[in-house]
């Protein structure tokens, strides 16, 4: 995991948006983690500076004592705000709608919010779990080489189409 003030690559164009001398918010991620991906969306949707911190899952970075303190469950992404630390894509993506209301992500309509919320829910809780680097891993594994890529594509059509 890199240092707080580094920079790196190959995602250093996402940092971009931390251009601004208010530095606050810092994000640690991933360049392939989807689950970064989302609050990386956000962020930018909404405007909002922020540093990034490179946790390189494929070097096994987020076991690091560091980041261990961060989030014990080992996953990006990670939202420090402050004092503030969240450590769930879900939950950074209410708590910055909240705390950030300005671009809302969501809309006002309970019906619209609903789907949108729904929406997000399932890629999160019905999706991407199943298909996570360390289920994966231990699938291929416990199952053989190659049995992971097939569980994934299964579970990702199952939640995007349908059964
Ligand atoms: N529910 C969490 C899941 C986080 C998660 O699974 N992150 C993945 C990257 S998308 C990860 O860190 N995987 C590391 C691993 O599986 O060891 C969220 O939405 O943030």
């Amino acid at each position: 995991m890199e240092s707080k003030n580094q920079m790196h690559s190959p995602e250093d164009s996402s940092s971009s948006s931390s251009s601004s001398s208010a530095r606050k918010l810092e994000l640690y991620s991933y360049w392939q983690s989807s689950c970064s991906w989302r609050v990386r969306f956000a962020l930018n949707l909404k405007g909002l500076p922020y540093e990034y911190r490179a946790v390189n899952l494929a070097k096994e970075e987020q076991f690091s004592p560091e980041f261990e303190k961060l989030n014990p469950l080992h996953y990006v992404p990670v939202l420090v705000d402050g004092d503030v630390i969240i450590s769930d894509s879900y939950a950074i993506l209410l708590y910055l709608e909240e705390k950030y209301p300005q671009k809302a992500l969501l809309p006002a309509d309970p019906k619209l919010r609903a789907i949108n919320l729904q929406a997000a829910s399932i890629v999160s809780s019905s999706i991407q779990p199943l298909h996570m680097l360390s289920l994966l891993n231990h699938i291929e594994e416990k199952l053989g080489p190659g049995e992971g890529l097939p569980w994934a594509q299964f579970h990702i059509e199952k939640g995007f189409l349908g059964p």
